[in-house]
């Protein structure tokens, strides 16, 4: 068969994760267990479209369906506590300098110190709220066996199964992105055997008005904090049977089956100072309505369509072969090591952070905040907000190489609606042109000051942020998105520091001050991380300054570089310091290793590029251990990655699942924090390919616990799609489907040996260089193999993978 047909053949027939030549077991993609949660954070299992959530605790007897949409929030605008965006009410210009040259003076001040001149104190924030429970009751469940709580990530369906006096019974779940709703369905393997009631619970902060008609439940109400209108309505299908509604419940009886449909709204609109859009009424009746008129098998294919269009660009093959057990069971008997076992944890968790972000990011709502769309408390940890000085970044780091970059619109429209309120705050704290935030933010567009002293500090959020918008642009070369979206934005947070850096008198350079490396040590001038982002962000708009012609401000910004301190410096113990002073403790084991930036998600450091500060980096980084919080042991995997040991990477890896993972596979910080889910899948990415330094490296810290493997549909910087093959450690094939003409620089060990390149049509591609970095030029359409020589034996196995890359 010709290379060309294999491809679409083996395209027709993928697989989502094949072992090598054989087929994937069939629930290799699913999470499941045989008793129903008992706890929401740690063993609820979560499903979303995007604005909506769902945990599914599969209680048999009664099912607490409790969801959420992500813009039911109280504070802000209206907030019965007052709201002020963070800004204080005079210019804090004066008290500004009055802390800078306290600085100059003594070089650290206590944060502490700072705060009680700088701090904040925060009115209106507001939280997170949970939306309400679909609560389904059935009676008689008593001789239940046979359960089975699963969520297949493959389909992005959860399902529960149970068998009752000879009766098989199903509960499909899912939360479908095209038509705005969830789905459940209730059926059995028996005529008329399906009976319940349906109601909907709300939390009792707030006031709700219930209607009940036609097996349609309506909710509604205003948050009484704020106002903030909300409405959920719930329609229940039932085929064969009767229903009928009263007293705030629906009751089936006797029916073949049952289709439920959920939907929710809130009047929030992301425009800046009122935040209010179109009373949710309407448009929460269109949804449940458009939806109820397609049947079950149509709205499950339009949803499997959608989902899977996005889930199936990646399979990952590192050797894994799920056993028959719970994932509970599964994770708790992870040890790390190399049996087949562990590799279906590994591969399954990395394809988890895909699936949690396609649920809790989609086009037409707000970002994934720290427990994506997922909370059910009025209080939940850290308001479930936006934190910018790690946690909404690590949200979005695998978005764009793990092949999913229709998650990044929540992101950027989210950040554009925070350039409004965010020049204020650049005016009234800085003085400043631009636009800033700090530590937090909400969908309130805060972007002052709180008044947290080892946190509250954290003016370089928007350049580390505007890092995504040219980093979206490099992966998918969209020139529109360029111009249109990404420059201005990064133009105007490089005004913000033009304005805001001042000259270190120590030496003339230009720094930041005051300045904090997060979430400890003293305030100074120049911390490391600071600079590290200040040079990343100006690095990059002079860049794309030149790219676009904008040669005025491409000058300032250029003038501005030569002189800043780029923040590198090695220390007294050979560690990369964390501060312009050498005040590194070699025994300090802080969760934040902010000052490895430029390491990762940075790129100014690299064992390729400037080899004695990546060393320094891995002094600070074995000298900080392989602890800390999940999102913690998620940044350790990426950094360890760009370091290029596989090893240390994969031993994050393993601590991750080993300390920082709920039996729901969910990362704990603890309490429950997705970043870590997205960091840790993101880092596997960083294991397998990387591209930052305008070469696409392959395999650049592949682990000896993966000696053999396969990976397919991973992005890299210049739109090319990669999918790689190898065994015994080395790399037998790459493939990459070039989006673009343009020359592509590839970084591999398989160019050490006999090796061929070509297009899929078998002709032979000239290509460029020596030793392990060639390059050739790409034509936008074609694809291209790269392949070893290598012996027979490993050729005939890499053919075998061939055929799914
Ligand atoms: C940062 C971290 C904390 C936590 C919080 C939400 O402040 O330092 O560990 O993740 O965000």
């Amino acid at each position: 068969m010709s290379w060309k047909r294999r491809f679409a053949v083996a395209a027709i027939l993928s697989v989502t994760s094949l072992p090598l030549g054989a087929a994937a077991a069939p629930d290799a993609l699913t999470l499941w267990y045989d008793r129903p949660a008992t706890d929401w954070e740690r063993e609820g299992l979560p499903i979303g479209n995007g604005a909506m959530g769902a945990m599914l605790l599969g209680g048999v007897a009664e099912d607490d369906i409790q969801f959420n949409e992500k813009t039911l929030w109280t504070g802000g605008p209206g907030s019965a506590e007052g709201y002020d965006f963070g800004l204080p009410s005079e210019s804090l210009v004066p008290k500004l300098k009055t802390v800078r040259d306290r600085i100059e003076r003594s070089k650290k001040l206590e944060p502490e110190d700072v705060a009680a001149v700088l701090g904040h104190k925060v009115h209106g924030f507001g939280d997170y709220q949970s939306f309400g429970s679909v609560v389904l009751k059935f009676a008689g469940m008593s001789g239940v066996t046979g359960y089975r709580r699963e969520l297949d990530i493959a389909h992005a369906v959860a399902r529960l199964r149970y068998e009752q006096g000879g009766v098989h019974y199903l509960r499909e779940y899912f939360a479908d992105y095209p038509d705005r709703v969830i789905v459940i369905r209730l059926s059995a393997d028996k005529p008329h055997k399906i009976s319940f009631s349906a109601a909907i619970d709300v939390p009792d902060n707030r006031t709700a008005a219930r209607n009940v008609s036609h097996s349609r439940i309506t909710v509604s109400g205003a948050l009484m904090d704020n106002g903030l209108k909300y409405e959920s309505q719930l329609r229940v299908l039932a085929e064969g049977g009767s229903a009928d509604s009263a007293d705030g419940i629906v009751r089936v009886s006797n029916a073949d089956t049952a289709v439920l449909i959920l939907a929710a709204r809130t009047n929030y609109a992301m425009h800046y100072p009122d935040y209010r859009g179109d009373d949710p009424h309407a448009a929460v009746q269109r949804d449940v309505d458009l939806a109820a008129a397609k049947p079950y098998r149509q709205l499950l294919a339009e949803h499997e369509k959608d989902y899977r269009a996005l889930f199936d660009r990646v399979s990952l093959n590192i050797g894994q072969q799920m056993p028959d057990a719970p994932t509970d069971r599964l994770l708790a008997a992870y040890q790390g090591s190399q049996g087949a076992a562990d590799r279906a944890l590994e591969a399954l968790y990395f394809q988890y952070g895909r699936y949690l972000l396609i649920s809790s990011s989609r086009t037409g709502s707000l970002p994934a905040n720290l427990q994506g769309v997922w909370n059910h408390s009025a209080t939940p940890p850290w308001d479930a907000d936006y934190h910018v000085n790690i946690n909404l970044q690590m949200n979005y780091w695998l978005a764009d190489p793990a092949n999913l970059a229709e998650t990044t619109p929540p992101l950027f429209d989210f950040i554009d609606g925070l350039a409004e309120p965010g020049r204020e705050s650049a005016k009234r704290i800085f003085g400043a042109r631009g636009w800033l935030m700090n530590l937090n933010t909400n969908p309130w567009g805060y972007t002052g000051l709180i008044a947290w002293p080892t946190a509250f500090w954290q003016p370089e959020a928007a350049a580390w942020l505007s890092q995504h918008y040219y980093d979206h642009y490099r992966f998918t070369q969209d020139e529109t998105f360029l111009r249109e979206r990404a420059y201005p934005m990064m133009k105007a947070v490089a005004a913000f520091w033009l304005d805001a850096l001042v000259t270190d008198p120590r030496d003339g350079k230009l720094v930041v001050s005051p300045s904090y490396s997060p979430e400890h040590g003293p305030f100074s001038a120049g911390a490391s991380m600071s600079q590290e982002i200040v040079f990343d962000l100006f690095t990059n708009v002079s860049e794309a300054a030149e790219h676009l012609g904008d040669e005025a401000f491409g000058r300032e910004v250029d003038a501005a570089l030569a002189k800043l301190d780029p923040g590198l410096r090695i220390g007294s113990w050979g560690q990369l310091q964390e501060w312009k002073d050498d005040w590194d403790d070699p025994k300090d084991d802080h969760r934040h290793v902010s000052h490895l930036f430029a390491l990762h998600p940075g790129h100014q450091v690299s064992p390729l590029t400037t080899p004695a500060f990546a060393e320094a980096a891995r002094v600070s980084l074995t000298a900080r251990g392989d602890g800390g919080t999940g999102w913690s042991k998620a940044w350790k995997i990426n950094f360890w990655a760009r370091l290029l040991d596989g090893d240390h990477a994969h031993k994050m890896l393993s601590e991750q699942l080993r300390q920082s993972t709920l039996p729901n596979l969910w990362d704990t910080h603890p309490p429950f924090q997705i970043d870590g889910n997205f960091g840790a899948t993101a880092g596997v990415t960083e294991m397998l390919l990387q591209s930052q330094n305008g070469e696409i490296h392959i395999l650049p810290a592949l682990p000896r616990a993966w000696p053999s493997g396969s990976v397919r549909g991973l992005r890299a910087r210049g739109d090319v799609t990669v999918g790689i093959c190898w065994s015994n450690g080395e790399a037998d094939s790459v493939t990459m489907i070039a989006s673009r003409t343009g020359f592509v620089r590839l970084r591999s060990k398989l160019f050490d040996s006999v090796f061929s390149l070509t297009e899929i049509s078998g002709a032979a591609v000239p290509i460029n260089g020596s030793g392990e970095l060639r390059s050739f030029l790409a034509l936008a359409g074609n694809t291209y193999l790269l392949r070893s020589g290598a012996p027979a034996a490993r050729r005939s196995h890499a053919a075998a993978c061939e055929a799914n890359l």
